[in-house]
């Protein structure tokens, strides 16, 4: 047999890839890869990164006012975790030639997105519990998956993210049985932070299938694993009896068993909210953003010095070899 010293052509990098794709290997950083594929991860891994920091801000408006110092100590850690997960999103973003600065100003200047669910307000300490349960509970029920995602460094990040969000959903949810078991003031901050969080959280999944317009790409490529509707149906199962041995009631009259879907009904979710949302006209969509490019912009110095100091580092080092 004899083998070509040429290099191969695209017809067989593009044979390589969908072979990968099709035996569920992993593509690593230094395969060839399309370049829609290469553009739609670099999209949604940087919309995840963004979201991550993002998510930061609501919760992180509680920290001073946590009502003790165990849960001041439990939600520092959770908000840096979100920060931790961002970095590692934002390597995995880099390995696909993506560059971190340019992504950070692409968010600050709205070319990309991030999750819709972090532009609305955390108006009591409720709210805490409720995101740790619901946000970071959908937020699960997304990402598991992904873990088996076909982009080898984003699905390795993800299995750690999810063991972290497993916890962050355990302390809202036990933040909640604690308020439960409290005063009716309590209760009723409860309910209200479910009433104002449960139907945001469901569009956490993205636009209905029928809208969804990269959903049918990203599975052909193992990307995503499910449709968004196949998604956000496994979270309300997954929510109803949660909810119901918490003591609360969910914001949805039509929710209701189905013995022959064997899924739970719920109502339809208000889509133009979601696309205003998305478009940037949330509640807090210019807030959040705002706050992102401030802090970036008062970080500058520390990056200069960081750069400053790795460039006396290497210098030292060439040195003395
Ligand atoms: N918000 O074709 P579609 C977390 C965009 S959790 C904003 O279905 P795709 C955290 C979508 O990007 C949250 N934008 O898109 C938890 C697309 O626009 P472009 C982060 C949304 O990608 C707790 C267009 O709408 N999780 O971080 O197939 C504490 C059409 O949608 C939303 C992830 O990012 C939305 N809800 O599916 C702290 C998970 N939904 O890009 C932090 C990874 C849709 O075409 N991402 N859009 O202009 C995913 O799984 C998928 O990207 C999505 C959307 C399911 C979100």
């Amino acid at each position: 047999m004899t083998m070509s010293l040429d290099a191969p052509d695209e017809t067989m990098l593009q044979q390589h890839f969908d072979s990968t794709i099709a035996h569920e290997h992993r593509v690593e950083p230094r395969d060839w890869m399309p370049d829609g594929y290469r553009k739609t991860m670099i999209r949604q891994i940087a919309q995840h990164a963004h979201s991550e920091i993002i998510g930061m801000q609501p919760e992180g408006n509680w920290i001073t006012r946590a009502p003790s110092l165990r849960r001041k100590a439990v939600l520092l850690a959770k908000v840096q975790d979100e920060a931790g997960h961002g970095m590692y999103l934002y390597s995995a973003a880099e390995t696909l030639g993506a560059d971190r600065a340019d992504l950070t100003d692409k968010l600050v200047h709205g070319q990309q997105k991030y999750s819709s669910i972090f532009n609305y307000p955390t108006l009591s300490y409720a709210d805490v519990g409720v995101i740790g349960w619901l946000v970071d509970g959908a937020a699960i029920c997304n990402q598991v998956p992904l873990c088996r995602s076909s982009y080898g460094p984003y699905g390795r990040a993800m299995i750690r993210i999810c063991k972290e969000e497993s916890f962050h959903q355990r302390q809202g949810y036990e933040l909640l049985m604690t308020m439960m078991a409290g005063t009716d003031a309590q209760r009723a901050m409860v309910q209200g932070a479910v009433d104002r969080f449960w139907w945001p959280s469901l569009m956490m999944f993205g636009p209905p299938d029928d809208a969804s317009v990269n959903t049918e790409q990203s599975m052909a490529w193992g990307i995503k694993r499910h449709t968004n509707d196949e998604l956000r149906q496994r979270f309300v199962d997954m929510s109803v009896p949660q909810a119901e041995k918490l003591g609360v009631r969910l914001p949805d009259p039509e929710l209701a068993w189905n013995d022959a879907r064997q899924h739970y009904d719920f109502g339809s979710v208000d889509w133009d909210e979601l696309s205003a949302v998305i478009k940037g006209n949330g509640p807090c969509n210019a807030q959040r953003v705002a706050h992102r490019k401030a802090a970036h912009d008062e970080g500058a110095w520390v990056r200069d010095a960081a750069t400053a100091y790795a460039a006396k580092t290497s210098r030292r080092l060439e040195a003395k070899t």
